[in-house]
C-alpha cells in the first residue's frame, strides 16, 4: 500500500469530522515550512547561521539568528495560506495581524524554533505550533487568550536525524517522517497511544534546589531503586521539550519543567502557555496521555497574556497523576 501523505490524511480527517476549516491549509503549510527549516538547519553552520543576533526577546531569551529566520520564514508562510488571521510567535511582542481570504480564520501560536540552546551543538530542535479560531474577532489576536481547550489543532516539527512532524486535529494524534528527496511528509506513526507508564523521566535536574517539596519528593521517589514498581526510572533530557515530549509519546515516561518555588507564593514558570506548553498537551491528551501544571489540568490554564509561562509535567496517566499526588501531600 502506498505511503499516505500528510496532505491526503488532513483530507481523510477533514472528510472524517467537524474539522475546522482552515486547520487543513495551516497544517499543510506548515509540513512545508518545516523542509524549508530542516534543509536551513543542515547548511547552517556553513553558511554563518549559527550564534547570536544580539538582544533578548519578549521573554528575555538571547535571540539566535535562526529563532529570527526560523519566525520570518513561519510568518511568510501563514500569510500566504489567507487563512491565518494573526500569529502569536516568541519572537513577537504583539499579535501580528494578517489579511485573510474567506471565512473562519485561524489564529496560530507558534514557537518557531524550540530548544535554540541546542542549535549552536547540533542537537535536536523543533517547531510547536496551536491553531484556535479567531470567533471574527477583529484585531484577531487576543482570540489566542482563554483555555487551552480552546484549541482546534496543535503539533509540532521535530529536527533530528530525521525530520518528525506530529499533529492533532481532535481525532487522536498522528506522526509523519519527511522524504527529504520530495519535501514531503508521509504517515508513519498512526494514532499514537502512549504507554499508561514509562521507564523514564526528564527534567533539568539543575533546577533541584527550587522545586516544590512535592516535585522534589517525586523526583526522589523515581530514582529510588525498587524492582517491583519499575524503579529507578532512566533520566533522559535533550534541552529541547520538543524531542523530550516526542520520545514520552513513543515510550511513555513523563517530561517534566516545573516551576521555581523559591518564592512559594510567586512560584515562576519557565515554558511559555500558548506556543508550548498548551498545544503538547492537546497532543498528548489525544494520545491518551495526561498533561499537569502540577495543581491542575493543563487545558484548563485560561491564558490571560501572550508569554505567559506556564509550569509541565506531562507524559504517560499513571505517571503524571502519580507526580500531581505528590504535590497535593502535605511537606
Ligand atoms: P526556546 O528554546 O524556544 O526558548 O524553548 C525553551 C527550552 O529550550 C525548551 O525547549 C526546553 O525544554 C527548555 O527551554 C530547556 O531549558 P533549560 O536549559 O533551563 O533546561
Amino acid at each position: 500500500m502506498a505511503p499516505i501523505s500528510l496532505s491526503e490524511h488532513l483530507a481523510a480527517q477533514r472528510a472524517r469530522g467537524p474539522h475546522t476549516p482552515g486547520v487543513a491549509t495551516i497544517v499543510g503549510r506548515l509540513g512545508r515550512v518545516a523542509a524549508v527549516i530542516a534543509k536551513e538547519l543542515a547548511h547552517a553552520a556553513l553558511r554563518d547561521r549559527l550564534g547570536y543576533i544580539g538582544g533578548v526577546n519578549v521573554t528575555g531569551d538571547e535571540v539566535k539568528k535562526l529563532d529570527i529566520w526560523g519566525h520570518e520564514v513561519v510568518e511568510a508562510a501563514l500569510r500566504a495560506t489567507g487563512a491565518c488571521a494573526a500569529f502569536v510567535s516568541e519572537e513577537a511582542k504583539e499579535p501580528i495581524e494578517m489579511t485573510t481570504e474567506g471565512g473562519n480564520p485561524l489564529v496560530v501560536c507558534c514557537d518557531p524554533v524550540d530548544g535554540s540552546s541546542n542549535l549552536d551543538v547540533n542537537g535536536s530542535v523543533g517547531t510547536i505550533f496551536s491553531l484556535r479560531p479567531s470567533r471574527g474577532q477583529v484585531p484577531a489576536g487576543p482570540a489566542a487568550l482563554g483555555p487551552g481547550t480552546d484549541q482546534v489543532a496543535a503539533g509540532y516539527m521535530m529536527y533530528g536525524p530525521a525530520t518528525t512532524m506530529v499533529y492533532t486535529a481532535g481525532q487522536g494524534t498522528h506522526g509523519f517522517t519527511l522524504d527529504p528527496e520530495t519535501g514531503e511528509f508521509f504517515l508513519t506513526h498512526p494514532d499514537i497511544t502512549i504507554k499508561r507508564r514509562g521507564k523514564t523521566y526528564g527534567v533539568n535536574e539543575g533546577n533541584l534546589h527550587t522545586w516544590h517539596p512535592g516535585q522534589r519528593a517525586y523526583v526522589e521517589y523515581l530514582r529510588t531503586p525498587d524492582r517491583a514498581s519499575g524503579r529507578p526510572y532512566s533520566l533522559r533530557y535533550s534541552g529541547a521539550m520538543v524531542a523530550d515530549v516526542h520520545r514520552t509519546l513513543l515510550d511513555g515516561g513523563i517530561f517534566m519543567y516545573p516551576a521555581d518555588f523559591t518564592d512559594p507564593a510567586k512560584p515562576k514558570p519557565k515554558l511559555r502557555l500558548l506556543y508550548e506548553v498548551a498545544p503538547m498537551a492537546m497532543l498528548v491528551e489525544q494520545a491518551g496521555g495526561r498533561a499537569s501544571t502540577g495543581m491542575e489540568r493543563v487545558l484548563d490554564v485560561r491564558a490571560t497574556e501572550y508569554h505567559q509561562r506556564a509550569a509541565i509535567l506531562i507524559g504517560s496517566l499513571d505517571d503524571v497523576a502519580q507526580a500531581e499526588d505528590f504535590y497535593r501531600r502535605p511537606a
